[in-house]
């Protein structure tokens, strides 16, 4: 099951307690410093797909500053907890209400700032008071609870009306083994699936209206936002492939309009239903209706997913 939104629970270290401690001899302050607690930090890895580990742990807790010590010695700064995530993870934090999105790599996002270590008593020794018997007492560290929300899962969607054989055609195309059934909704999440270093994501229910929430295709629809290519496969089945075409477009356009600037291929699938003649003849048909090269495609045609696939290497993906 793909995960793409849950709750996680954040704490950081409490800083370490400041040390109260004199010289044997000499009477004078010699307590340490408490060290820093350490932070709950996010950061974006290229190897991570998904938020399956972060759901496992769920808890994320940083360590505690150590306690300063005798001798001036400080206490040790707590270990930062760090969480891997994709690029473009959204975490919004309950409490405060504030959204930082991942995006970029190499950076450190902070969630929850560990608490300071407090000044041991050598600190506050001034000339009044040599001898002071009190250090401060480590800082909490943050506490926050966050919504994490997988706002990118592909490099690639697969989008199209429901049974229009986006399932079927990401199984050829990766190791998925998405269930494909002759029927609409099969698919009720998205299925992901490498080809090679390359992610696709088969979008599932887009249909007239999703933009507005109809059917399962808006809660998808956010995937869609960061997807670098779109497959969207139009069957040769349906009764008027060119508006099929449009209605999908229009859902997405609706959604956001940005993703028009976005690359598409399009596929006329199931055109081992058809004659060859006829399925170069329709594709030839809403190509030129659309003013856009439509490349007929069959699950059972070894050449045409031999071509697509090559197609899909050579797409420039941005990192
Ligand atoms: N003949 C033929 N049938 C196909 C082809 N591709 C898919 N199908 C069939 O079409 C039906 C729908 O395929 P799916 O892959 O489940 O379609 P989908 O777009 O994922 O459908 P939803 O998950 O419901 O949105 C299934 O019965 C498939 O076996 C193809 O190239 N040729
Ligand atoms: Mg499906």
């Amino acid at each position: 099951m793909l995960i793409d939104e849950i709750t996680i629970q954040t704490k950081a270290g409490k800083g370490g307690n400041g040390s109260v401690s004199f010289f044997p001899q000499r009477q004078g302050p010699c307590g340490g410093d408490g060290g820093n607690g350490g932070s709950v930090i996010v950061k974006a890895k290229r190897e991570v797909k998904n938020l399956n580990a972060v759901a496992q742990k769920k808890d994320f807790i940083a360590e505690d500053g150590g306690a300063g010590d005798s001798f001036n010695k400080s206490g040790r700064n707590g270990k930062d907890c760090i969480l891997y995530v994709p690029l473009h993870t959204e975490f919004t934090n309950i409490q405060l209400n504030r959204v930082v999105v991942i995006s970029q790599y190499d950076t450190e996002y902070v969630l929850c700032r560990g608490g300071q270590g407090g000044r041991g008593n050598d600190r506050f020794k001034s000339a009044t008071n040599q001898t002071p018997r009190y250090a401060e007492p480590g800082k909490p560290g943050e506490e926050y609870e966050f919504k994490v929300v997988l706002k990118f899962i592909a490099d690639i969607g697969l989008i199209g009306l429901p049974n229009a054989g986006k399932s079927s055609l990401l199984n050829e195309l990766t190791h998925a083994q998405a269930r494909v059934a002759p029927y609409p909704f099969t698919t009720l999440e998205p299925n992901l699936g490498a080809f090679g270093e390359i992610i696709l994501a088969d979008i599932p229910g887009l249909i007239e209206g999703a933009s507005q929430g109809k059917g399962l295709g808006f809660k998808f629809l956010k995937h869609i936002e960061k997807v670098q290519l779109f497959l969207h496969c139009i069957s040769c089945e349906s009764k008027n492939p060119t508006e099929v075409y449009r209605v999908v477009r229009k859902e997405l356009l609706e959604y956001n309009p940005l993703l028009k600037n976005k690359k598409e291929i399009v596929l006329l699938t199931k055109v081992d239903l058809i004659t060859p003649q006829e399925s170069k003849d329709l594709a030839a048909k809403i190509g030129k209706e659309l003013n856009l090269e439509v490349f007929p495609m069959s699950v059972y045609d070894v050449d045409a997913l031999e071509k697509l696939k090559l197609l899909l290497s050579k797409f420039k993906y941005v990192s």
